[in-house]
């Protein structure tokens, strides 16, 4: 049977197919439906949420150690928070095959950064597979579980956003139902990594690495497609697509096994044709290691941003594409993101942009608070990073009163919380402020261990921040609700002028999450507002002028949810409750 499907789908069904028993992983786009497939469709695969990367590797490690066959995913930042176990992952090897789906995001769409994970692969010294539709999408996952047992080596299965969240048909077969693992079995010189063990499975890695490299050349992950002669291009992934499209009687060596590469066919396939090409996103990663093999090559791609067809197009034909803007006949307004009328982060970057604090930032929903009207979020690095950034300002200036750290409760949990055992350790005295709305909102509303549910809907311990904070030994704990923007602002001033370590905790859930319908709404007043347009300041999607020459408000009722923030800082009191 053949069933269209998106990439991160198809990479569920693979699992399923073959034989996974364990999948972990931390939500991230372009990679998050991948475990929510699994869980919501193959109850034979026990599918969890991790607290971040590095515990999902961990755990995908322990299932294959165990002898069981595991899946773990995540997105390419993901792999930076994993890659302390990785890499000597590569040296222990694995029992049962572990492949680490990887979901790249050039141009990023959702994303900090657009690193080009190839990379992690050969500095790993491990291999790294790359689908170039939803069909190989889960193939290659059975592939790469094949090869991480057969070569006794973790696996990199490389997907895009375009590869993640394209879809295409795909062949369904049944699982490939495995015995139970025999369970663990010791092993220590494989499975301990002392210098004295790590010394030795070093060298197992360089020979591996080799095995590798002649498997690649005859694997038949590759593939020669010989049209005409004067043309060829080694590619893989997406990059494919694009070059078939563009190119349609070139030859094209297509990689679908993309670290190592197959030096004897690429140097063959050069030997074939009178122009090499190779076409790739972001890093010349393909063209480096080609110029290294002695070749002539010409490198198309794009340093910055997402490759497509357009690029190839004038690469190629010289053809350039249209502009992309709107016509002038239709001017569309424009939509930048921003946080949802009645969200409950809204309220606290206008507390903290009204007191002037500096707010160390960190990813979330929340990070749209950089931008205007709001514009008040400072910094933002990495997962957790806000709360250390604080600390060494803190330390740097020796205040602590004028600047805050802001981190969401599934970013606290991921990697806050080692931070602020820092702060404690090292005697902080700075205000963390934990934005808790009951779930990841950014990446689609996934669990956590702050929400008490499991992925696979279960009902389980709740991660109780406040008494975490207690036994951290943290004095000044404080639970607000950050539609009560008194007591918000009573306790922000607390909390900053204190000369000790300061946890707030709001405590309003995403509005997303909630399922009663509102029973009221706001309203303005339009003989009463003078049209100072305060309220426009908190950047609610709700609240707009009347037209650009009546600058009073009005409210969509369609759109507002009913929180009132807006009504508590009219001056004039011209914003109503309307019961609905
Ligand atoms: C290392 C890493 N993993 C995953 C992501 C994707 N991501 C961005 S923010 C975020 C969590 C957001 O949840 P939360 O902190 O609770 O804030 P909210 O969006 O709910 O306001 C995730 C998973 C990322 N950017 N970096």
């Amino acid at each position: 049977m053949k069933k269209l499907l998106s990439g991160n789908e198809a990479i569920a069904r693979g699992a399923y197919e073959a034989g996974v028993r364990v999948a972990s992983a931390y939500p991230g786009t372009p990679s998050t439906e991948i475990l929510e497939t699994i869980a919501s469709e193959f109850p034979e695969i026990y599918a969890e949420w991790a607290p971040n990367e590095k515990v999902a590797l961990e755990v995908g490690v322990g299932c294959s150690f165990a002898g069981g066959r595991t899946l773990v995913a995540m997105k390419h930042v993901g792999v930076n928070v994993a890659a302390d176990p990785l890499f000597t992952l590569s040296y222990t090897g694995v029992r049962g095959g572990l492949v680490l789906v990887c979901a790249d995001d050039p141009g990023m769409h959702s994303s900090q950064n657009e690193q080009d994970s190839r990379n992690y692969a050969k500095f790993a010294k491990i291999p790294m597979l790359a689908p170039s539709d939803s069909q190989e999408a889960k193939d290659f996952v059975i592939q790469a579980l094949e090869i991480s047992e057969q070569f006794d080596t973790p696996v990199m299965l490389l997907s895009t956003t375009r590869i993640s969240h394209s879809k295409s048909l795909v062949e369904l077969f049944e699982r490939n139902e495995t015995e139970p693992p025999e369970g663990f079995v010791k092993e220590p010189r494989k499975f301990v990594m002392i210098p004295a063990h790590g010394r030795l499975r070093h060298a197992v890695v360089e020979e591996r690495l080799e095995k590798l490299k002649a498997y690649s050349n005859e694997s038949p992950l590759q593939k020669m497609e010989m049209m005409g002669t004067e043309v060829g291009i080694v590619t893989s992934g997406i990059s494919y697509q694009y070059s078939r499209e563009v190119m349609p009687d070139a030859s094209i060596l297509k990689l679908g096994m993309v670290y190592p590469l197959p030096e004897k066919l690429i140097r063959e396939f050069a030997s074939k044709v009178d122009k090499l090409y190779v076409v790739e996103e972001l890093d010349p990663f393909f063209e480096e290691q080609i110029r290294q093999m002695g070749l002539e090559v010409q490198g198309i791609g794009k340093r910055l941003g997402e490759l497509s067809p357009d690029v190839l197009m004038e690469f190629f034909h010289g053809v350039k594409a249209p502009e992309q803007d709107a016509p002038a006949e239709m001017p569309l307004p424009g939509r930048p993101p921003a946080m949802c009328a009645g969200c409950p982060h809204r309220s606290v970057f206008y507390m903290l942009k009204k007191k002037g604090l500096t707010v160390t930032g960190d990813i979330g929903c929340y990070t749209l608070s950089v931008l205007p009207p709001l514009e008040v979020m400072d910094t933002c690095v990495c997962m957790g990073a806000s709360i250390g950034s604080a600390m060494g300002i803190e330390k740097a200036t020796g205040r602590s009163d004028n600047v805050v750290a802001v981190i969401g409760d599934s970013t606290f949990v991921h990697s806050g919380i080692t931070g602020l055992v820092d702060m404690v350790y090292n005697k902080s005295k700075g205000t963390v402020i934990i934005l808790d709305n009951d779930t990841t909102a950014m990446t689609g509303r996934q669990e956590h261990p702050g929400t008490g549910r499991t992925l696979m809907g279960e009902e389980t311990k709740r991660l109780d921040f406040v008494e975490l904070a207690k036994v951290l030994g943290i004095e000044y704990v404080k639970e607000v609700n950050p539609y009560d923007l008194d007591m918000l602002d009573a306790v922000i001033d607390e909390a900053v002028g204190l000369d000790k370590l300061a946890l707030i905790i709001t405590n309003q859930p995403c509005l997303l999450l909630r399922r009663e319908p509102r029973s009221r709404v706001a309203e303005v007043d339009p003989d009463s507002c003078i049209g100072c347009q305060l309220c426009l300041n908190l950047g609610c999607p709700a609240i707009s002028s009347i037209s650009p020459d009546d600058k009073r408000v009005e409210i969509d009722p369609m759109l507002c949810s009913g929180c009132m923030v807006c009504a508590k800082i009219c001056r004039t009191e011209s914003i109503k409750e309307l019961s609905v």
